[in-house]
């Protein structure tokens, strides 16, 4: 909000106050001031408070406090002149002002400034004002902002072209193998058909060739068979967005995520959870499990990784391409809390996981006294320790899976910045 002074209304502003001194009493002739004397000092008669000898002893200043004229008048020609020091050493801070405003407005829009050039000449010169910096670097923003966009789209389509000529080259491809089947086929169709016409010994003798010819033209249409199964002949070209711009081609996005934690906190079974409620090994995790995991638009592979002290070294091997960190805490284990804030801190500070997503999971939310997602925050310092990155933490139960959708939505959310649904 900017401060604005409360200016005295116009009538008022130059006119000084001046002491206007009371009219003559009724006992002095008209035009002449009373032989005074005296001043008045009853807050009510100030309007008034001159005193002649009459009415200070028997007119209206009978019996009030007064003062010698001469006196009162030399004690407000004292503070008159005080008040004249203060008036210019106010005027001067309210000049200054003025002139560091009227500095400030030039400095804002710029304009001409004459300067001397090597051979002393004098000519002028733009300055830019604080508004066209201000506007230069927007300019400036925009254009590094345009050609990035610029780079990105060109990647992106180069990733398009050549999904189109790998695809186109293996549909013509695909082209040229049932031209060649077909012709393999009519060929054993006519020498079928040849033989069909022979007599009894020429079909005979014909017999290992035309079973041979049977057994191949049976194992082309089992292998045509089983390719048509599973190849989709379908023109689209679907396409998704990352939040960086990158463009990924097809139905599923695939994305790298390592599941990071102490031992015990609950990984593997978030992993196997997630996984359709698969059976879970009771046993530690000794190397690591992974697994593929497809939800929404996107196809997860977690490696989870083990927790346990010796372990946790290995680590570091899983984070090369990792776009996601899960990092899950047992949040009914209190006394364990700072050793999963240590190992977070560490992982915090590798160069391979800069970019990477941040996800914990608080897990064990089901059992009593569990540490819920506030107090986990404000424990581990969450807002300071992952300052600077995509993070978010998660309550969840791995066991009803409570809470884990959830959090890979939010991944999801993070890293796809339009589907193929949206940009359709
Ligand atoms: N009550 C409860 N127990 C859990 C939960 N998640 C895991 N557990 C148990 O915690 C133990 C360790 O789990 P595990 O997945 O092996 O931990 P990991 O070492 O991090 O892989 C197992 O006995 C799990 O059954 C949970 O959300 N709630
Ligand atoms: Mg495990």
């Amino acid at each position: 909000m900017r401060m604005r002074l409360t200016l005295l209304p116009c009538t008022a502003r130059f006119v000084p106050h001046t002491c206007v001194p009371s009219a003559p009493s009724s006992h002095t002739p008209p035009g002449h001031w009373p032989n005074t004397g005296f001043v008045c000092l009853e807050d009510g008669c100030q309007p008034g408070p001159l005193m002649c000898c009459v009415c200070k002893e028997y007119g209206k200043h009978q019996g009030h406090k007064h003062t010698v004229l001469e006196a009162e008048a030399n004690q407000i020609r004292a503070s008159i002149l005080d008040m004249a020091h203060c008036i210019r050493t106010f005027t001067e801070e309210v000049s200054e002002y003025s002139r560091k405003l009227v500095g400030i407005v030039q400095q804002i829009e710029g304009g001409e400034q004459i300067v001397e050039d090597s051979m002393g000449m004098a000519h002028t010169e733009h300055v830019p004002g604080a508004a066209e910096s201000a506007r230069s670097c927007v300019r400036a923003y925009f254009a590094d902002l345009h050609e990035t966009l610029c780079r990105q789209e060109e990647m992106a389509l180069s990733v398009v072209d050549a999904h189109v000529r790998e695809r186109l080259i293996w549909l013509r491809q695909q082209q040229e193998d049932m031209t060649i089947l077909l012709s393999q086929v009519s060929t054993a169709c006519l020498h079928c058909e040849k033989t069909l016409q022979q007599d009894d010994c020429r079909v005979v003798l014909a017999k290992q060739e035309i079973n041979r010819l049977l057994e191949t033209l049976q194992k082309q249409q089992q292998q045509f068979t089983e390719l048509a199964d599973h190849i989709q002949l379908d023109a689209g070209i679907p396409v998704t967005f990352t939040k960086d711009n990158r463009v990924h081609i097809g139905p599923k996005m695939e994305i790298r995520v390592v599941t990071l934690g102490l031992d015990g906190a609950g990984k593997t079974t978030i992993l196997f959870k997630l996984k359709q409620d698969e059976f879970m090994q009771p046993i530690p995790t000794i190397g690591f499990n992974v697994e593929t995991v497809e939800y929404k638009n996107l196809k997860f592979t977690i490696w989870d990784v083990g927790g346990k002290h010796k372990l946790r070294p290995l680590w570091k091997h899983y984070y090369l391409n990792t776009q996601a960190v899960v990092f899950v805490i047992d949040s009914c284990h209190r006394d364990r809390l700072m050793e999963s804030h240590s190992e977070l801190a560490k992982l915090l500070t590798e160069k391979e996981l800069r970019d990477a997503l941040l996800l914990i999971f608080a897990n064990k939310q089901d059992v009593p006294g569990a540490v819920s997602v506030e107090e986990m925050t404000e424990l581990l310092s969450l807002h300071k320790l992952c300052c600077g990155r995509s993070w978010h933490i998660q309550g969840c139960d791995a066991r009803s899976g409570m809470g884990l959708h959830e959090g890979l939505d939010w991944l999801s959310r993070q890293l796809v910045a339009a589907g193929v649904l949206d940009v359709a």
